[in-house]
This record gives structure tokens, C-alpha cells and sequence, in this order.
């Protein structure tokens, strides 16, 4: 691209970012960004209203089977490179207190954390970003060598929730303030309240959280009581045996399924345990709507991959059945089976 046909505006620099990322192009892609920066876009701009929206794209155009993994995976390597060339640019002065920002145990989604992390410091903040899947006795020592005034912990998957909060109170052991966000605690953070932890939307609420210690502490305690019934627990334990269950009733009533091949075999045990998962999560925070959101998701992601809604239905149904016992999976699991398109209600 030359100079005088570089978008300088943000808004014609998302398609133009878009297609660089499509074309797998790393230096087109990051010459954009650095070039918006000499034209005046503030770094925090670039940051959120250019990579972050790309990234929400990229999801999108894999979640319609329009891209393959594989270039999901290019794009985010080169939103990665951009936002570490953005903060190389910017290098602001640290002025505030110490901040750490990390991911959940097992949580892989590090590039929105990051994009968080990078305000954070644009924001005056000394930030040591962990990145993907920290797990919790490594963290919680890391917050007191490293004696810091915050963590922000962020959660991309609901079905990670529970672990989510087992990390929280780890934190919180150790008396530092926590934060968390992401798009695993709802899009109004209604499941971070359910855990009683501080949720910020967006990284400009994060930083303004954060600056307030106050605010941070002064949370309305957690409303788990429901755990007392030990449905979750259960639910956790007979995991294989479920996903064992499914698979067999698959195999019987589908001929289908007894030819797949170790790849299409492999695909089918991921999606049954997220389904559990997503299950176990949801009867976590006693909140079916979680359950139901999922499937519809799973609806769209495995219908424009060709599979058809049986193969969602019957380990639903299969399900239903095992877990009669279990009201408030059985209530998760009818309202999912109602939430299918072509389910009489
Ligand atoms: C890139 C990507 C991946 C990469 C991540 C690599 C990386 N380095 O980050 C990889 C390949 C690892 C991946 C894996 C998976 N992914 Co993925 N992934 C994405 C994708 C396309 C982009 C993520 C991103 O950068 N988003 C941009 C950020 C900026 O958006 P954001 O989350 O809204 O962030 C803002 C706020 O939420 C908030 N925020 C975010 N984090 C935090 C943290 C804190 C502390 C705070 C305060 C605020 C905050 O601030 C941000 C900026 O304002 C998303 C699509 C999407 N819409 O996000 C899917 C997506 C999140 N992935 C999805 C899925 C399903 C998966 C997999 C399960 C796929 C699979 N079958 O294996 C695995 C799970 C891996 C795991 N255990 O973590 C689904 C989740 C759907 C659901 N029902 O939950 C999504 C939504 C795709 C889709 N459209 O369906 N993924």
C-alpha cells in the first residue's frame, strides 16, 4: 500500500485490516496500525476499535465455515504481531501501581487479555501479562513475589467458569483485589456476579475499576448455594461415563456413526464433552439460559459444517434420560432440547 492511499480513519481501516488479515499479510497489516498512529489515532483506539472488531470478524467468518482454522489461526498471529508493534510504538511511562493480567487455567484465548494488558499501560500501569492458561497455585505465587495491587483474569468459555472461580478465591486468599471479564462471564456479566467477583466490559472499565480499590473490594458476595445439592460435583464425576453413554446410543441409532473415521470420531467426544461442560457450567451458576445459548450456538457451528440437528438432539435426549435425578440438568437439558430449530414447544 502507499502513503496516499493508507486509510488514516478508522473506519475505512477495518475492511482494509480485514482483508490483510485474510491475505495472511503481516506487514500490511501492521504498517496500517502503525501508519494510523502517525496520523493522530490514539494507541488505545487502534487497539480497540481496529483489532479487537477485526478478531470478533474472525470469529465469525469461522463460526459460518467460512474460514478454516487454519486461517483463524494466521489472523490472530498477526493481530498479535500488530498489537505488540503498537505497544513497542506507544511506550508509555509507567506511573501507577502494579497490575497482573493472566488467563484462566485452561483458557487459551490470551489475545483479548492482552489487548486489555496493553491499555492497562497506555493507561499509566506497570502490566506483566502472563498470557494463556495460568494454572492457579503458579499464579497466586507469582501475585506475591511480584506484590501486585491488581490481577485481571479473563475467561473466553462459560464451561470454564468453575475453575474460573476457584481461581478467583485463590486470589483472593492472598488478599489481592481481582477483576475478571471476557466473554465467558456473559455479555452483561451476569455469571461474574453469580460468583461475586468485580467484571469490567470492556478495558477502559477495567482500568477505571482498577484505579478505584475501593470499587474493586466493595462487591455483593457470590449466590452459590445451590452447590450445596452436589449436582455439579456428580455431574463433574460421571463426565466419562456420559460422554461413553452418548457415543453408544450414537452408534446404535445412527449406522452412520458406526463408520466414522478417527478424525470424525475424535470431533464427536469433543463436542459431547462440551456439552457436558457447558452442562456442568451452567447447573454452576444455576443458570439454564447458559445452557441454552450454547446449544443455540452449537446449532449454528455444526449446521454450517453440514451436520444436522439430530446429532445434536440425541445426546441431548440421551442425556435427559441419564439425568432425570438431576433437576436442575434435567431443566438445562429440556429448555436446550426446546431451544433446537424444529422442537415443538
Ligand atoms: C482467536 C480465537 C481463538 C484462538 C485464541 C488464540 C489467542 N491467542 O487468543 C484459539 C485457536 C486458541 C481458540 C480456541 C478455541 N476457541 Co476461540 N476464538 C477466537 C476468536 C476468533 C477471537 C478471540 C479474540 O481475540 N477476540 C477479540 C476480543 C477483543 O474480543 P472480546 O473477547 O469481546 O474482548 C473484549 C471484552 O470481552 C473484554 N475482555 C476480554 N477479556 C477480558 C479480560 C479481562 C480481565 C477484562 C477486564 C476484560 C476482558 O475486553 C475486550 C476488549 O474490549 C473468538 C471470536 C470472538 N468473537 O472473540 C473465538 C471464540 C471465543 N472461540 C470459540 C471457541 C468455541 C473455541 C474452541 C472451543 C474451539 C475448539 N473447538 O477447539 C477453542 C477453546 C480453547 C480454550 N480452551 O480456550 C467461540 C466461543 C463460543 C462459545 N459458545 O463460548 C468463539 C466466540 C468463536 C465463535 N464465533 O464461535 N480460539
Amino acid at each position: 500500500m502507499t502513503a496516499a492511499t493508507a486509510p488514516t480513519g478508522l473506519g475505512e481501516a477495518h475492511t482494509v485490516y480485514l482483508d490483510h488479515l485474510a491475505d495472511a499479510d503481516e506487514y500490511a497489516a501492521t504498517d496500517l496500525a502503525i501508519g494510523l498512529l502517525d496520523a493522530g489515532v490514539p494507541a488505545e483506539r487502534v487497539l480497540l476499535d481496529l483489532v479487537a472488531p477485526a478478531q470478533a470478524e474472525v470469529g465469525e467468518r469461522w463460526a459460518r465455515n467460512e474460514w478454516s482454522v487454519a486461517q483463524e489461526h494466521a489472523a490472530t498471529h498477526i493481530s498479535e504481531q500488530v498489537v505488540a508493534a503498537v505497544s513497542a510504538h506507544a511506550r508509555p511511562d509507567p506511573t501507577n501501581g502494579r497490575v497482573v493480567v493472566a488467563c484462566m487455567d485452561g483458557e487459551w484465548h490470551a489475545l483479548p487479555p492482552r489487548l486489555v494488558a496493553e491499555v492497562l499501560r497506555l493507561r499509566g500501569w506497570q502490566v506483566t501479562f502472563l498470557g494463556a492458561s495460568v494454572p492457579a497455585a503458579h499464579l497466586v505465587s507469582y501475585l506475591h513475589r511480584y506484590d501486585a495491587d491488581a490481577v485481571a483474569l479473563a475467561c473466553a468459555l462459560p464451561m470454564r467458569l468453575p475453575y474460573a472461580h476457584q481461581m478467583i478465591e485463590a486470589c483472593r486468599r492472598s488478599d489481592v483485589p481481582v477483576v475478571v471479564g471476557g466473554r465467558g462471564f456473559g455479555a452483561d456479566g451476569r455469571w461474574a456476579r453469580r460468583l461475586g467477583v468485580a467484571w469490567a466490559p470492556d478495558a477502559p472499565s477495567a482500568a477505571e475499576l482498577i484505579a478505584d480499590e475501593r470499587a474493586l473490594r466493595r462487591v455483593p458476595p457470590g449466590q452459590l448455594a445451590h452447590l450445596a445439592d452436589d449436582e455439579y460435583a456428580s455431574l463433574v464425576r460421571r463426565r466419562s461415563e456420559l460422554i461413553d453413554g452418548a457415543l453408544a446410543e450414537l452408534r446404535e441409532r445412527v449406522p452412520a456413526a458406526r463408520a466414522y473415521t478417527a478424525a470424525q470420531l475424535d470431533a464427536t467426544v469433543s463436542d459431547l464433552g462440551h456439552i457436558v461442560d457447558f452442562l456442568a457450567a451452567a447447573v454452576y451458576v444455576d443458570d439454564a439460559s447458559m445452557f441454552t445459548e450454547f446449544v443455540q450456538w452449537l446449532v449454528e457451528i455444526l449446521g454450517s459444517r453440514g451436520v444436522p440437528v439430530g446429532a445434536i438432539a440425541l445426546p441431548l435426549e440421551h442425556f435427559g434420560a441419564v439425568l432425570r435425578d438431576f433437576p436442575r440438568a434435567a431443566r438445562a437439558l429440556a429448555l436446550g432440547r426446546a431451544a433446537l430449530p424444529g422442537v415443538a414447544r
